[in-house]
C-alpha cells in the first residue's frame, strides 16, 4: 500500500471538554498544531477553553444542544480553517453518521472510518466480521434471536445460566442473566424492550454467562499503510455498575504466552474491520484464564494513559500522525512493557451515599505531584462541577518499576490530593488499593459488590479531620469557646454540600 495520500493538519478542532480535551490539545501543541476548543454555556472559562489557541461557542449546556450537534462541530472546523476534528471519548467519538459527515465536508476525523465504527458498533456485526479468523467467542448465538421457542432451545443447548445481550448494547443496557428455562421468555422480553428504547434496535443474542470474569482489553493502533500493532493489555475488572473505577497495565494475571495470544487475537479483530487509528479490543477472561472476544471500542479510551506509561508511546500523537497519512512511528518489535501503571478515576460522587453525584464548587483543589505521578484533570480550584456532564474530576495515574511501587505511589498520591467542597471517590479508591484481594491480583468484576460497604470508609473523611484540626487550633489559641452554634460552624466549614444535596 503505497498510494496513501499525505494530508497536512495545521489546526484541529477538539470536539470535547474537560480533561480529555486538554489531553488532546497538549499533544497537538507539542506537534506544532493549532487547537480550537468548542464550549457550551456551562463551559465558559473552563480550562480547555483557556488552553486552546481559539474557541468557538456551540450553544446551551445540555450536550444534546451543543457537544452532540453535528453541524455546530462541523461549523467550528470550517469557520476556523481547521482540517481535522478529534472527538475524544464519549459524545460523537463512535458515531458513524458523524464520521461520514466529517468525510463529506472534506474534513479529517482523527479516528477510524465510519465503516469500522459501524461494524464494531453492532456486537453481532462484529462477531460476523471476525468469523473468518480463529477468535475465541463465548458460546452462544452469532445472530439476532427473534423466535422465542427457537431461542429457548438454543439456551438449553448453551446451558444455563445464560446471558441475553443487546446487539447495539453498551454499559450493561439490554443485558439479562437467565438462570433457568422458566424465566427465559420474560427476561428476553425485558431485554428486547430495554434495547429498543435505549438504542432503537431490539436485536438480542444469547451467550453462556461467565460468572466470575475479568475484563481485560488490548490497545491496538493501526495506520493507513497496513501496519497494525498492539500495545499490550489493560486490566479493568474493578468497576461498579459498568463504570470502571481502577485500571492498570499490565494485568497481574497474564503470562507472556497469554499476552502474546491475546495480542494476536486483538490484531485479527482490528484487521477484520480494516482498523485505522487507536482502538481497544475487549475480552472476558474466566477463572481458568480462557479468554473470549467481546467487542471493540473504536475510540481513544479514558484509561489510555496507563498504556502510555508502560510503553512510552503518546497515543494521541500517533492518532494524529496516522490521520495525516503518516506511518506509525514504531513497530511491534520496538514495544516493551516498562514497569507498571495504575489509574484511578476521581469522581465527584459520594461513596457513602450510593455514589450519588456530588456536584458543587471545588473549594480547595490541590493535585498530587512528584515521581511517577500523572494527573489528567479539567478543573481548577474555585470552579464548579457542572451538573450536565460526567462528574469525573480527574484521572490520577501512577507509574512504578513494578506493581507494588505503582500501588504505593498511588496511595501516597491519594494522600496528597486535597479536594474540599465536594465528596470524591478518593477514599473509596484508597480502600480498594489497600484491599488484600486487589493487592494479591486475585479479583474479578465482582470486586466492589463483594467487598465494599460504606462502613469501609469510616475514619477517612478528610473534611472531618480538617474541622477537628481547626477547632483544636482555635482552642489552643484561646479563642472564643466553641459553643452551641458549633453546628453552624460545621456547616460553614463543610461548604454545605451535604445539606445542599439533601434539599
Ligand atoms: C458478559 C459477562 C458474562 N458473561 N458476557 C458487561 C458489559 C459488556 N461490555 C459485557 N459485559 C459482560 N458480558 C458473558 N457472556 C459479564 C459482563 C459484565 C462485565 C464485563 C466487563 C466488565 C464489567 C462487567 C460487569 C458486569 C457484567
Amino acid at each position: 500500500m503505497s498510494g496513501v495520500q499525505k494530508k497536512v493538519i495545521t489546526k484541529i478542532v477538539v470536539a470535547n471538554r474537560g480533561e480529555i480535551a486538554l489531553r488532546v490539545m497538549r499533544s497537538a501543541r507539542e506537534m506544532g498544531i493549532q487547537t480550537v476548543a468548542v464550549y457550551s454555556e456551562a463551559d465558559r472559562g473552563s480550562p480547555h477553553v483557556k488552553y486552546a489557541d481559539e474557541a468557538v461557542y456551540i450553544g446551551p449546556a445540555p450536550s444534546s444542544q451543543s457537544y452532540l450537534v453535528f453541524d455546530k462541530i462541523l461549523n467550528a472546523a470550517t469557520s476556523t480553517g481547521a482540517q481535522a476534528i478529534h472527538p475524544g471519548y464519549g459524545f460523537l467519538s463512535e458515531n458513524a453518521a458523524f464520521a461520514r459527515k466529517v468525510r463529506e465536508a472534506g474534513l479529517i476525523l482523527i479516528g477510524p472510518s465510519p465503516e469500522s465504527m459501524e461494524i464494531m458498533g453492532s456486537k453481532l456485526a462484529a462477531k460476523d466480521a471476525v468469523k473468518k479468523y480463529n477468535i475465541p467467542l463465548v458460546p452462544g448465538t452469532d445472530y439476532a434471536i427473534t423466535d422465542i421457542h427457537k431461542a429457548k432451545q438454543v439456551a438449553a443447548d448453551v446451558g444455563f445460566p445464560i446471558l441475553i445481550k443487546a446487539s447495539a448494547g453498551g454499559g450493561g443496557k439490554g443485558m439479562r442473566i437467565v438462570n433457568e428455562a422458566a424465566h427465559f421468555e420474560e427476561m428476553m422480553k425485558m431485554a428486547v424492550n430495554e434495547a429498543t428504547s435505549a438504542f432503537g434496535d431490539g436485536s438480542v443474542f444469547i451467550e453462556r454467562y461467565v460468572g466470575s470474569p475479568r475484563h481485560i482489553e488490548v490497545q491496538v493502533m493501526g495506520d493507513q499503510h497496513g501496519n497494525i500493532v498492539h500495545l499490550f493489555e489493560r486490566e479493568c475488572s474493578v468497576q461498579r455498575r459498568h463504570q470502571k473505577v481502577i485500571e492498570e497495565a499490565p494485568s497481574a494475571v497474564l503470562t507472556d504466552k497469554l499476552r502474546d495470544e491475546m495480542g494476536r487475537c486483538a490484531l485479527q479483530v482490528a484487521k477484520a474491520c480494516n482498523y485505522v487509528g487507536a482502538g481497544t479490543v475487549e475480552f472476558l477472561m474466566d477463572e481458568k484464564l480462557n479468554f473470549y472476544f467481546l467487542e471493540m471500542n473504536t475510540r481513544l479510551q479514558v484509561e489510555h494513559p496507563v498504556t502510555e506509561c508502560i510503553t512510552g508511546i503518546d497515543l494521541v500523537k500517533e492518532q494524529i500522525r496516522v490521520a495525516m497519512g503518516e506511518k506509525l512511528s514504531f513497530t511491534q518489535d520496538d514495544l516493551h512493557i516498562n514497569g507498571h501503571a495504575v489509574e484511578i478515576r476521581v469522581y465527584a460522587e459520594d461513596p457513602a451515599n450510593n455514589f450519588l453525584p456530588d456536584i458543587g464548587k471545588l473549594i480547595s483543589y490541590q493535585p498530587p505531584k512528584g515521581p511517577g505521578v500523572r494527573v489528567d484533570d479539567g478543573f481548577e480550584e474555585g470552579m464548579s462541577i457542572p451538573i450536565y456532564y460526567d462528574p469525573m474530576i480527574a484521572k490520577l495515574v501512577t507509574h512504578g518499576k513494578n506493581r507494588t511501587e505503582a500501588i504505593e505511589r498511588m496511595l501516597r498520591a491519594i494522600d496528597e490530593y486535597k479536594i474540599t467542597g465536594v465528596a470524591t471517590t478518593l477514599g473509596f479508591c484508597r480502600f480498594v488499593l489497600k484491599h488484600q484481594a486487589f493487592v494479591s491480583g486475585n479479583f474479578d468484576t465482582h470486586f466492589v459488590q463483594t467487598y465494599f460497604t460504606p462502613e469501609n470508609l469510616q475514619g477517612e473523611d478528610e473534611t472531618e479531620e480538617a474541622i477537628a484540626a481547626i477547632i483544636a487550633t482555635r482552642m489552643l489559641k484561646g479563642e472564643k469557646k466553641i459553643s452551641e452554634d458549633s453546628h453552624e460552624n460545621h456547616g460553614d466549614l463543610r461548604s454545605g454540600w451535604r445539606a445542599n444535596r439533601l434539599k
